[in-house]
């Protein structure tokens, strides 16, 4: 088979950008960003068109963009479309169970917007508070993510599979007063406790007012005084409800993600120049027409979810198909299911679904009707050139470009792809660079590489769509992106450039895990680990995982005279799964007596990560560990199951 493969005919008919528009675009977005990025701004209903387009510096680091331009997001995602679209479908949302479906028009989302801005506002949210969402996939919870954006408070989503524990911490960090959630949300025919998850977490906290969306209709205790319902406390607010005039740099969101050390970080996004880069990638990399109906799989905890199901949509005035449930219940047949019933044209999901779905065969997708599809794309993680070509020849019947998109909960939306109707696609390629971004692979000593090589990945300049700091920490954001390689962005991601200029992402470079997708920080699962009072010390480390991408390995030592069991390991995975969520839990356990150390007592990753890969004949030099004889002691006691 080929490793290039021309966009189908169907992709590159009315297209939005032909492979010369993009050559003269990309050009033009570097050669002139200012007029490039004032004109992208167009796309965005401005209360004050900026005048300042381009302001930022890496050295130091100080980024902004459409500075003194004025704006509402809400107002564009919703108030602006009504003129013309009133009816049209803006959220179309399908249950857990199959069939069980709910669609908001634009004139619907207005006045549930406007319903819950007025429930935050009566409890006495306003501009600048934080406001924490614990939601399921309903359109409340895209409701309420406007609802912020609207009254100009900055939302925190946490992800419904979260613990109480991290929700606690994130809730602390931004020292939120307020939080959405509902009694509880349905994942596979399984009920989420949400609202039992919140009261958990808010023991003892300073958090004011609870609004609960009444969902699943699942027994739940509410604090008098604290405690709203939404249908109760909604059903007496006006019914208008104001767009708070936000200057371009005021703060849209938080949103945690994990890093390499540490808690994790609140990613700080901004108003304007989020609305123009997600509202612009949307345009472009999906190539949207009128009318069609989008589908992003992502949960709205993730960065995915808040880009891709809620704002670069409904800024486009599409519909976006937002969906409760999960892609194997009640069958593996789920996506295509939906995909035949709701007409879908565009569908955005992560390899690790379609691994999973790949495992079961064509016949789950072939029995269901896909010529509905125009559009494939991917998101979250490498994809492997073979479920590379499943999704494309199985799935999309060869007739479906598929985009492969490479971005970061900091990059605020979609950086490296191919565009459907420009670009020849490559399996297990990302592709190039979107507008605006001039990427550059760096060696360890800061060099820029030329050409055909492989290197760090770090983009040379800001784009309006990137992250402005760490919510409370500024020193932080310098220290984690903008020190390794002064005056560069560094997005912790290993990288190849081909011969033609395509990018190749090989994955994290640092202690980042991305287990299906989602980001999972070594320390975190390290810190669970070591609360156990038996435990002494734990090293965790990623290896490769047919479905999930990435595999959580943890090596563990115990302290003085405990013995490992069977039943310590099942209390060690329960312990992460309940200070983290679900998606942290252990795939492997190894005790081991002692965890090979430098001389200076510095724990070596590198040779626990190539024994975790199984990966023996690499391990690299070992004559600098303090105890040389414990590999081999490892490598015996290596996990497979
Ligand atoms: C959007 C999102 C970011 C990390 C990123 C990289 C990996 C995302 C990718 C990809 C290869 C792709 N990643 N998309 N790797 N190809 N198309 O996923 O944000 O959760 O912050 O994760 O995910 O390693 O650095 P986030």
């Amino acid at each position: 088979m080929q490793d290039r493969i021309l966009p189908p005919a169907k992709a590159v008919q009315n297209t939005h950008c032909t492979a010369q528009d993009y050559a003269a675009l990309h050009a033009r977005s570097l050669s002139d960003p200012d007029g490039f990025w004032a004109d992208q701004a167009r796309r965005i209903d401005w209360d004050r068109f900026p005048t300042r387009i381009a302001g930022w510096s890496y050295d130091p680091v100080d980024i902004s963009w459409f500075e003194d331009g004025i704006l509402n997001l809400c107002f564009n995602c919703v108030d602006r479309h009504l003129p013309s679209r009133a009816d049209q479908v803006a959220i179309l949302w399908e249950g857990d169970e199959p069939g069980v479906a709910r669609t908001l028009t634009y004139a619907g989302l207005y006045a549930e917007v406007v319903r819950m801005a007025n429930c935050l506002k009566e409890l006495g949210a306003t501009k600048g508070d934080r406001v924490t969402l614990y939601m399921p996939m309903i359109p409340e919870a895209a409701v309420a993510m406007l609802a912020c954006a609207r009254i100009g408070a900055v939302h925190s989503v946490v992800f419904g599979g979260f613990s109480p524990d991290a929700l606690r911490g994130r809730i602390d960090d931004c020292a939120s007063r307020f939080v959405i959630t509902a009694d509880g949300g349905m994942r596979g025919g399984k009920l989420v406790p949400l609202k039992a998850n919140v009261d958990e977490a808010l023991e003892g906290s300073a958090v004011q007012s609870v609004i609960v969306v009444r969902h699943c209709g699942n027994a739940v205790a509410m604090s008098e005084g604290r405690d709203h319902w939404y249908d109760t406390l909604g059903a007496t607010v006006p019914d208008t409800c104001p767009c708070e005039p936000m200057n371009a740099e005021d703060p849209l969101f938080i949103l945690y993600t994990s890093g390499s050390t540490g808690k994790p970080k609140g990613v700080l996004h901004t108003t304007g120049g989020y609305a123009v880069w997600t509202a612009t990638t949307f345009h472009y990399v999906f190539d949207y027409r009128d009318g069609e109906i989008f589908w992003c799989t992502a949960d709205v905890g993730w960065v995915t979810g808040h880009s891709y199901v809620v704002y670069g949509p409904l800024a486009n005035g599409a519909t976006t198909l937002m969906y409760e449930g999960v892609p194997n219940y009640p069958d593996c047949s789920r996506n295509w299911d939906m995909v035949e019933r709701h007409k879908v044209d565009i569908f955005y999901t992560a390899p690790t679904a379609i691994r999973a779905l790949m495992r079961e065969g064509a016949a789950p997708v072939k029995k269901h009707d896909r010529s509905s599809l125009r559009l494939l794309g991917t998101v979250g993680e490498p994809i492997n050139p073979e479920a590379w070509r499943w999704y494309y020849e199985t799935v999309g019947d060869s007739r479906c470009p598929v985009v492969d998109t490479w971005w970061q909960t900091e990059t605020g939306g979609i950086m490296i792809t191919t565009l459907p109707g420009a670009h020849a696609m490559k399996p297990g390629s990302a592709g190039l660079p979107f507008f605006g971004i001039a990427p550059e692979l760096v060696d360890a000593g800061g060099n820029v590489l030329e050409g055909a090589a492989s290197g760090n990945l770090c983009i040379a300049r800001s784009w309006p769509g990137q992250m402005r700091t760490v919510y409370g920490d500024h020193e932080r954001f310098v220290q984690t992106y903008f020190t390794a390689y002064r005056g560069k962005y560094f997005t912790g991601d290993g990288c190849r450039r081909d011969e033609d200029g395509y990018y190749w992402i090989t994955g994290r470079v640092d202690d980042v895990l991305n287990v299906s997708g989602h980001r999972l920080g070594t320390a975190e699962v390290e810190s669970a680990l070591v609360l156990h009072p038996k435990v002494a010390e734990a090293a965790v480390v990623g290896y490769p995982h047919d479905i999930k991408g990435q595999g959580i390995y943890c090596y563990v030592t115990l302290i003085a005279g405990e013995e490992a069991s069977e039943a310590l390991e099942t209390e060690l995975k329960q312990l992460v799964r309940h200070e983290i969520g679900p998606i942290a839990t252990p795939d492997l356990l190894h005790f081991t007596p002692a965890l090979p150390k430098t001389r200076s007592g510095k724990i070596m990753r590198r040779i626990l990560r190539k024994i975790a890969e199984n990966e023996f004949a690499t391990l690299g030099d070992t004559s600098t560990l303090a105890d040389p004889g414990l590999v081999d002691s490892l490598i015996e006691g290596r996990r497979n199951t």
